[in-house]
């Protein structure tokens, strides 16, 4: 088994007001993946601002820091074998409008901001977005159930 990769989810203000995090969860536990961080807070805007940099400059910006410190996201560490597109997958894309149902953007999203859930994009914002959410670290483990998931 090679490329075991840990990265990035978070359920945004609107996922958590709508109920969705039990959900949410479930999509990824039941696809395999193996949590590894979990952690509730209301983000600071220096967090939110440090998290979103690569979109300073977009217009859509102050919006987006404004959504996204307006109350409670849920920061998840997922692991696996090539966790990063696994979980964009499940995911889906950006405009929920335009994901396929079976993502969670195309089951539970109509929006391109207020589209429920973040995923990092790659390896090196996964490691960034990583030490910004959980400076502390994630849990080493493995789960029993692992020999069942990959041969
Ligand atoms: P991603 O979350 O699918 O990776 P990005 O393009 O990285 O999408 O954008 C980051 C976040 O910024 C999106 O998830 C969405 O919440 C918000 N966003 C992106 N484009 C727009 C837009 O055109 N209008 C409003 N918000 C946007
Ligand atoms: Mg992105």
């Amino acid at each position: 088994m090679s490329d075991i990769q840990t990265t990035f989810v978070m359920v945004k203000p609107d996922g958590v007001q709508r109920g969705l995090v039990g959900e949410i969860i479930q999509r990824f536990e039941r696809k395999g993946l193996r949590l590894v961080g979990l952690r509730g807070l209301i983000p600071s805007e220096q967090l939110a601002e440090t998290h979103y940099e690569v979109h300073k400059e977009r217009p859509f910006y102050s919006g987006l820091i404004s959504f996204i410190t307006s109350g409670p996201v849920v920061a998840m560490a997922w692991s696996g074998v090539d966790a990063i597109s696994v979980a964009r997958s499940i995911i889906g894309p950006t405009n929920g409008r335009e994901a396929a149902p079976g993502t969670i953007r195309g089951d539970y999203g109509m929006d391109i901001g207020f589209n429920l859930i973040h995923g990092s994009d790659g390896e090196d914002t996964a490691s960034s977005e990583l030490a910004l959410w959980f400076p502390e670290g994630t849990m080493e483990w493995k789960p029993d159930i692992e020999q069942w998931i990959y041969e």
